[in-house]
């Protein structure tokens, strides 16, 4: 492959002056004098993704020409904007903001405006966006599906501190980058019965005959790779009713009857994750996990018999990667169609699945496994049941026949009967994978001594680990130019393309003109946010203060309480002490919660209580200040990332899988402080020990101190998290409602699951070390420095190159 993809018409600041005037007339049908920003945004996007056409079509030969490709099923894809990441892979950024600057067009300004493809939660959906990107600069053939949301994750505004809801309509003003295949609709059927045809025994020679038959309609988006080398697709699919229109009813005046089909088809690709606290939001979700798992098995069978013809190689031509359980089906449903569409025998047919199938799990919170009630799937899915109780039966039958214990049995089971009658999905896509992996080493390792524990006896070699990683071309490269121009001053461009490249950067930290360098780009950025924050909150900050950032969904687990409550300490010793030199901080929260999660929303409303008093109390002034910016999302994470000099990743420890958040933030200089859970243990390994403050219990100390219910016991409470709770709920952060943040102090005094309070007192002494860190710039920066060197490793290409090796068996 060349170096950089050079169309035909060449790339000059000229020919793309041209090339935009050209799709502002003829695409969007204006002119420059009448052109809105949105239409200069649409008509530089249609521009830019011309240049991406030819090798996309390259690329997809490619992929089609008998290399083995990765097909990465995912419910969720947080891309965020598209503009500057397309430009930034094409290296068009500088061509581009010269032919619009000819126009008289800001580039930045256009391409703010671009609203974020926001289909997903956090870290599951942006980990799906970063691998499609790495796989795509890697050159490793791959398809990107999940469903295209008409609506993503909502907006979230405030009002009085209280998160609000707001839909999000990221394609009210159409999407430049998709193409709608119109010629690629597939049948989704739900519902109905299945009838025996044969007398053959097993699960073959049975019928299925759907109540429900929904459409599903392919859109594709180019993903381009680094340098445009390669181009993959990310295909989405939207459903639609296969009869729109009851035209006897709309003509008899039934209006609104007569689109009742097409309303409920139509429902599936509307929203990201309904809410799931109705009966019917439950069963819209598992519409939507069959709806884009089945059309997309169907679109890789379709694809497979085109090219190959024989289904009995496919694993040699495929790989699919269940991104958690939200695809689990996929193992019920390659089943289903090989054997009831395409005639192969059950042995036959499983031996393709289980080669095929790979199944990624990010998290082991019960509530967060998957569990579909057998009721439900009864009466949505009901051939695809009778296949899993057939597959449970040949996976515990060897166990029945060895006289195996009961409780291994139930333990193993697919079908959970300990109360009621449930799918354990886990267990399901557990069986059906060739490969199962964690996504840290902590994880995994947790992974096989709890939730998999049986499973993993059962089956030794199928869990592996693979550390996440995030792409550095979004979270470097585009999200912060300033240190990648130091970057590429200091190592030259080749720090581009490897990011092994940046520990070069270790024999400067100790430098002091470069110590100055790398200090000024921070600040310039901390510039910016400052300005961010003062013109969406109004609160002035001042970027010589310490960023200390805690930016991530709003969770229990997370513990943006454990810093709230250290907030409110400091408060009060500022307020005690207020001739103490204190460290100028600010504090930044960014996050959002799930609609239906009511604590979650409390501490939001706490952080911006305590910010409002904090904020206007003469006595902190200076001294600390508290931001909580709304709507948290790719585009705020890139303005933020930059400019944090603290990075908050305190989870208790055993509960978050892995986290990216914390590999963003060392990428770009910040210090982590955090507990040892999920990457940051690798971090630390990376970074070394000195180059982070880690505090609290190690995830084995959680689990003893659980087991003898110690964060049940109040006694063992510190008077200064004592008092932090005490102040609290005691109204001076909410006078209109004393009594609000009850309900908080309440679940850590009687049930303080995420052990908040025994962890306080050495969060709050390791915030203290970090003080000190401050007031001594020099050593400051030399860690900030190493940490940038050093984490090279969490790149997505190193994690995508391990899965390749390991997982997909595909050279890279
Ligand atoms: O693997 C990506 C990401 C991890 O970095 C986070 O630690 C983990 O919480 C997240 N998991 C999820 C799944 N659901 N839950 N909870 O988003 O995956």
């Amino acid at each position: 492959a060349s170096e950089t993809a050079q169309p035909a018409e060449g790339n000059g600041a000229e020919v793309f002056q041209q090339a935009i005037l050209a799709k502002l007339t003829y695409n969007v049908g204006t002119n420059p004098a009448h052109a809105t920003d949105h239409d200069w945004f649409t008509a530089t996007a249609l521009a830019v993704r011309d240049r991406v056409m030819d090798r996309w079509m390259v690329s997809k030969g490619f992929n089609q020409a008998g290399h083995k490709h990765i097909c990465y099923f995912s419910l969720e894809f947080l891309i965020g904007q598209l503009l500057s990441d397309t430009l930034n892979n094409l290296r068009l950024t500088d061509c581009v903001r010269e032919a619009l600057a000819g126009l008289g067009v800001d580039l930045d300004r256009i391409r703010a405006i671009e609203p974020d493809a926001a289909l997903g939660n956090g870290g599951l959906g942006r980990l799906a966006a970063c691998f499609m990107e790495s796989m795509a600069s890697l050159e490793l053939p791959a398809y990107g599906y999940g469903i295209r949301y008409e609506h993503g994750l909502f907006r979230q505004g405030l009002r009085d501190g209280w998160q609000q809801e707001l839909p999000e309509d990221w394609l009210v003003r159409g999407n430049p980058w998709e193409f709608e295949r119109s010629d690629l609709v597939y049948q989704v059927p739900f519902g109905g019965s299945i009838e025996k045809m044969s007398t053959s025994g097993g699960p073959t020679g049975f019928v299925w005959r759907p109540a429900e038959t929904v459409q599903a309609a392919a859109f594709d988006t180019p993903v381009v790779g680094w340098r445009g080398r390669h181009v993959n697709t990310l295909r989405l699919w939207s459903a639609r009713a296969a009869e729109p229109l009851r035209l006897d009813a709309f003509n008899s005046g039934d209006h609104v009857g007569a689109l009742a089909d097409r309303t409920k088809a139509e429902a599936i690709s509307r929203v990201l994750y309904p809410g799931d606290e109705t009966e019917a939001g439950r069963e819209l979700r598992l519409r939507q996990e069959f709806f884009f798992t089945s059309a997309s098995l169907q679109d890789l069978l379709a694809r497979h018999t085109r090219l190959h013809g024989d289904l009995n190689t496919l694993p040699d031509h495929a790989a699919i990667q269940m991104n958690d359980t939200h695809p689990a089906l996929a193992v019920a449903e390659l089943m289903r169609l090989l054997i009831d569409e395409h005639a192969l025998a059950w042995d036959e047919a499983w031996s393709i699945t289980t080669r095929t199938l790979n199944y990624t799990n990010h998290t082991l919170m019960p509530e967060a496994l998957e569990r579909w009630p057998v009721s439900l799937m009864e009466r949505l899915l009901p051939r695809h049941l009778q296949i899993i109780y057939h597959i449970n039966w040949l996976h515990l039958e060897p166990l029945i026949r060895r006289s195996a214990d009961v409780e291994l049995i139930k333990a193993v089971s697919v079908i959970d009967e300990s109360q009621g009658r449930y799918v354990r999905m886990g267990h399901l896509a557990f069986i059906g994978a060739h490969k199962v992996n964690g996504v840290s080493a902590l994880h995994t390792g947790l992974m096989r001594q709890t939730v998999f524990r049986d499973l993993n006896a059962l089956y030794p070699d199928r869990i592996v680990n693979k550390t996440n990683g995030i792409t550095f071309r979004r979270w470097l490269h585009q999200a912060n130019p300033q240190l990648t121009h130091l970057l590429t001053r200091e190592l030259g461009e080749a720090v581009l393309d490897d990011p092994g490249a940046l520990i070069k950067l270790e024999r400067l930290a100790d430098d002091s003109a470069f110590q100055d360098c790398f200090r000024n780009q921070r600040h310039a950025s901390k510039v910016n946010l400052a300005k961010i924050v003062a013109e969406r909150t109004g609160v002035q900050i001042d970027p010589g203060a310490l960023f200390d950032v805690h930016i991530k969904r709003i969770h229990e687990y997370k513990r943006q309480i454990l810093n709230i409550l250290e907030v409110i300490a400091l408060y009060d010793a500022i307020r005690s002490e207020p001739e103490r030199n204190w460290v100028p901080r600010v504090k930044i929260f960014a996050g959002k919660a799930a609609a239906s999660y009511h604590r979650a929303k409390l501490i939001i409303k706490l952080a911006n209580d305590v910010a409002r008093i904090i904020n206007s109390d003469p006595a902190a002034s200076g001294r600390l200040k508290v931001v909580f910016l709304p709507n948290y999302n790719v585009s705020l994470a890139e303005v933020i990332i930059p400019a944090a000099d603290l990075s908050e990743q305190i989870s208790t420890a055993g509960m978050e899988a892995s986290g990216t958040g914390n590999m963003k933030l060392a990428l770009n200089g910040a210090l982590t402080i955090g507990t040892l859970d999920g990457a940051n243990i690798e971090i630390r390994e990376c970074v070394g020990a000195d180059n982070i403050f880690i505090f609290g219990m190690t995830a084995e100390e959680v689990e003893t101190y659980r087991k003898a219910q110690m964060h049940r016991d109040r006694s063992r409470w510190s008077p200064r998290f004592e008092r932090a709770i005490n102040l609290m709920t005691s109204g001076i952060f909410s006078p209109d409602d004393p009594h609000r943040f009850d309900t908080l102090a309440h679940a850590l005094s009687s049930d303080d699951a995420f052990m908040v309070a025994a962890d306080f007192d050495s969060y709050w002494a390791t915030q203290r070390r970090v003080d000190e860190l401050w007031q001594q710039p020099s050593a400051w920066s030399r860690a900030s420095v190493l940490n940038t060197s050093r984490v090279g490793w969490f790149s997505s290409d190193r994690t995508i190159r391990e899965y390749a090796d390991e997982i997909w068996k595909v050279p890279v």
